[in-house]
């Protein structure tokens, strides 16, 4: 079967027939008044032939609900464009082979989960000596000597660590979007290094699960992973970019 590219559509049962399904609560009690709600907002999104295949009581006059439909749009594939990281993916050992071989000295980088963030998972699964799905954290790195500050780190502290250790990378990490906070607070870190004519001192990476590459870029940071990143993923970045900054 040949795929036209330009007009690409979801499917279910038969190529192009839109079929998506959503998921979505509502503050109003289960029941058939419900049903049909969600039913009308499908349609109000411009699904055809919504049904409401799912509908649980969540309690206190609140239902979830999952719907099918058909949706009528198609995107033409062919003029996306995506900012990515672009360096080449390395594993464990080359990564810290080529740190030894072409930048001759080992890395400094301090991670920390700033602000009022509390979450810790997502900055250790990146830094943890035990590492994260398969993939040792960076602790593990014979040629990086890594910093985890943890979570709730004030970007004051995270600035004074990094001149402290005179650290190559900062690793930020925000998992909490409320109200933008992420976005505050990593806009308040680079304010804060550029006001101390610091920027260009650290490579700068966030990562959380609702920051792109695109997104870290509009902010001022270098790069930005998102869901599902690993240590070498980020390792195989800043070594090349290091690697890069030195040769010009
Ligand atoms: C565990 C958890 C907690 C634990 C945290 C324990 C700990 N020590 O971390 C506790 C119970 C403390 C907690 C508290 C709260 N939580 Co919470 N929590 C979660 C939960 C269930 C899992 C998060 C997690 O560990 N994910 C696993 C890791 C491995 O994934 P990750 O964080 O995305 O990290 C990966 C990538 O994003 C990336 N990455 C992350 N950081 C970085 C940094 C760099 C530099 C790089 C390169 C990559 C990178 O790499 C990681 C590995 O692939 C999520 C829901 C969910 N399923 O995600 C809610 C969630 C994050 N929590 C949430 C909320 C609201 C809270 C509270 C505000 C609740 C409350 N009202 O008190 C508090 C906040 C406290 C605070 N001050 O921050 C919301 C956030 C909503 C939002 N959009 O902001 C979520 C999404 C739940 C929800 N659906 O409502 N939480």
């Amino acid at each position: 079967m040949s795929v036209d590219f330009t007009r690409i559509k979801p499917y279910g049962d038969t190529f192009n027939d839109g079929a998506v399904q959503l998921s979505f609560s509502l503050p109003v009690p289960h029941g058939e008044e419900a049903r049909e709600a969600a039913r009308q907002l499908a349609i109000q999104m411009g699904l055809l032939e919504p049904q409401v295949y799912h509908m649980k009581d969540l309690g206190e006059s609140f239902t979830y609900f999952i719907v099918y439909g058909k949706c009528q749009h198609s995107i033409d594939f062919t003029k996306i464009q995506v900012p990515k990281v672009e360096s080449e993916v390395m594993d464990f050992y080359q990564i810290n082979s080529f740190i030894k071989e072409k930048i001759g000295r080992k890395l400094v980088v301090l991670g920390a989960c700033t602000g009022t963030d509390a979450h810790t998972v997502g900055i250790d699964a990146i830094m943890n000596m035990k590492g994260y799905n398969g993939e040792y954290g960076l602790e593990r790195y014979p040629e990086i000597e890594a910093y985890n500050l943890g979570s709730q780190v004030a970007n004051e502290e995270l600035v004074s660590k990094a001149i402290e250790l005179d650290a190559d990378v900062l690793l930020v990490s925000q998992i909490v979007t409320q109200k933008g906070v992420h976005i505050t607070n990593l806009t308040e870190l680079i304010d804060l290094l550029e006001a101390e004519g610091l920027r260009e001192r650290f490579i700068l990476i966030c990562g959380g699960p609702r920051i792109s590459h695109e997104l870290a870029l509009e902010l001022g940071f270098d790069a930005g992973f998102g869901p599902g990143s690993l240590a070498p993923h980020v390792a195989s970045y800043f070594v090349q970019e290091i690697n890069q900054r030195q040769g010009s």
